[in-house]
């Protein structure tokens, strides 16, 4: 068995450990190492020891030249309401024409929550506490009612998550859509190295992978055959937004418009940033490019700097909404241009040369990922335009705290009391009751307002109202 041809493969490039205990190994162990081993794109791994693992490696972004980042003004803020409204006409033909899919990222961990299960099966609602997937679900089932086409949802999960969320689809019956329009693929995998750029084994028989970050989502679309399948169905724009945060308008006419007119091939969502340290990327121009800074790569004295009015500088926080032509992504997953790979020294879990358990206390290792955000530079005619907080942006990340499920639930109700009042709801003083609006009877502004508009009689804003 040791001369198998990815175990000389691995020799060859000086990662034979990860085969160190291969003997002792019974063999549906060793088949399962095999294929895990197999799963591993050796001169990739090797590229990243030379370039990130290197002694001189920059450490984290280069910020030569970075220049806060133009963007379409919300029209109360200063933005042309024309341009806005000629923009939501054009993603409403979009629509109705079929051109658009929905595309959630939903690989990644939620260590932070501290949650068991795919974070997609958290409930977040207020009062009938649906999970994060079932908001989704019936925003995106309303959406396809209203134009008149229902629409595609691809979902990404990770190895660990994958089989659990498609059961939770199946046992909630697709939460009311089509099975066949929902298509699960999982991302790819990276192993994790020491800091001489060796593969960690996790345990004797298995390596140490993890999810390939949010920006493996454009080879994980090419490679499930997501768009090819897209193109049959003549869907040229995928809508992206993340499993974490159920207030976003998961398809927004007006954003679709600023894309399509704009000729755009990877379009962005910004909020100006609550506070200069706010844990957002943030978007910039350099040589000429759109670019997103993660926080974490930008200085404190940076984000802290101010402009000549008192402003945040940097403030154009990104709230991970993006909207990508298929095509796009397709040269992103297989052209010469490749997303870059960002590294996290991480603790990870490994084994000592015996093949004991060994639980690290500090970082012993490297963790590779991509970030779909650093597609931008590549794009033509990127366009960022704003929104509002309110109305697209309150993650749920924290067990508490900010992003946590109580300021979620928060904001959820603001945003109900806010289409209520807007409508001419009468709310009672003082504290805004507890109320939910499922996204079948209004997802957005305008639908809640048909709906509201039709309702006879209309019931009194309290405690415990559920609108369906
Ligand atoms: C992300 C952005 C941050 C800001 C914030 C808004 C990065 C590095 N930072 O921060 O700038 O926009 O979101 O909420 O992205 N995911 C996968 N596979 C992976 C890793 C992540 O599908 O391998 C998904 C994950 O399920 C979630 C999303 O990507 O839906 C964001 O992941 P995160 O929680 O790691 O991102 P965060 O909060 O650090």
């Amino acid at each position: 068995m040791k001369n198998h041809p990815v175990i000389a493969a691995f020799q060859q490039a000086g990662q034979g450990q990860v085969f160190a205990f291969f003997d002792q190994l019974a063999p549906a162990a060793q088949e399962r190492l095999l294929a895990e081993a197999a799963e591993i794109d050796l001169a990739e791994v090797d590229g990243l020891n030379r370039t990130l693992l290197a002694k001189n490696a920059p450490a984290g972004a280069t910020l030569d030249g970075l220049v806060p980042a133009p963007y379409e003004l919300w029209p109360e803020h200063g933005g042309d309401p024309q341009a806005w409204a000629k923009a939501k006409a054009a993603g409403e033909a979009a629509l109705r024409a079929g051109r658009v899919g929905a595309f959630m990222v939903a690989g990644g961990q939620g260590t932070r929550l501290g949650y068991d299960g795919p974070k997609g099966t958290f409930p977040v609602t207020p009062l009938k506490r649906k999970p994060l997937f079932h908001v989704f679900a019936e925003k995106i089932l309303a959406a396809g009612r209203r134009y008149g086409r229902p629409l595609h949802w691809f979902i990404m999960t990770s190895h660990a998550n994958h089989a659990a969320t498609a059961a939770h689809f199946a046992e909630h019956e697709y939460f009311g859509l089509e099975p066949g329009r929902v298509h699960f693929f999982r991302q790819g995998r990276m192993p994790a190295v020491n800091f001489e750029g060796k593969i960690l084994l996790e345990a004797k028989d298995a390596i140490a992978l993890s999810p390939d970050g949010h920006g493996g989502s454009l080879r994980a679309l090419e490679r499930s055959g997501s768009l090819d399948l897209m193109q049959r169905e003549g869907i040229d724009i995928l809508s992206y937004f993340q499993v974490d945060n159920p207030l976003v308008r998961c398809i927004d006419p007006a954003f679709l418009g600023w894309h399509i007119l704009g000729g755009s091939e990877m379009s962005s969502k910004m909020v100006p940033k609550a506070y200069a340290r706010e844990k957002v990327g943030v978007f910039c121009r350099q040589n000429g490019k759109t670019v997103v800074v993660e926080y974490s790569d930008l200085p404190g004295a940076v984000q802290d700097e101010t402009d000549a009015r008192g402003q945040i500088r940097f403030c154009s926080g990104s709230i991970a909404i993006h909207l990508l032509d298929r095509e796009f992504v397709r040269r992103m997953a297989t052209g010469a241009t490749a997303l870059p790979w960002h590294r996290a020294d991480k603790k990870i879990p490994t084994v000592d040369a015996t093949g004991a358990a060994v639980k690290p206390e500090k970082p012993n290792g490297v963790k590779f990922e991509m970030f779909v955000f650093d597609a931008l530079p590549f794009a033509r005619h990127p366009v960022v335009i704003e929104t509002l907080r309110a109305d697209d942006f309150s993650p749920v990340k924290n067990a508490e705290g900010v992003d946590s499920p109580q300021t979620c639930r928060e904001d959820q109700i603001k945003q109900f009391g806010r289409w209520l009042a807007a409508n001419g709801a009468a709310l009672p003083p003082g504290t805004l009751p507890a109320v939910e609006v499922s996204p079948l009877f209004g997802y957005d502004e305008d639908s809640f307002a048909a709906a509201w508009g039709k309702l006879s009689p209309k019931p009194a804003v309290r405690d415990g109202l559920y609108l369906e």
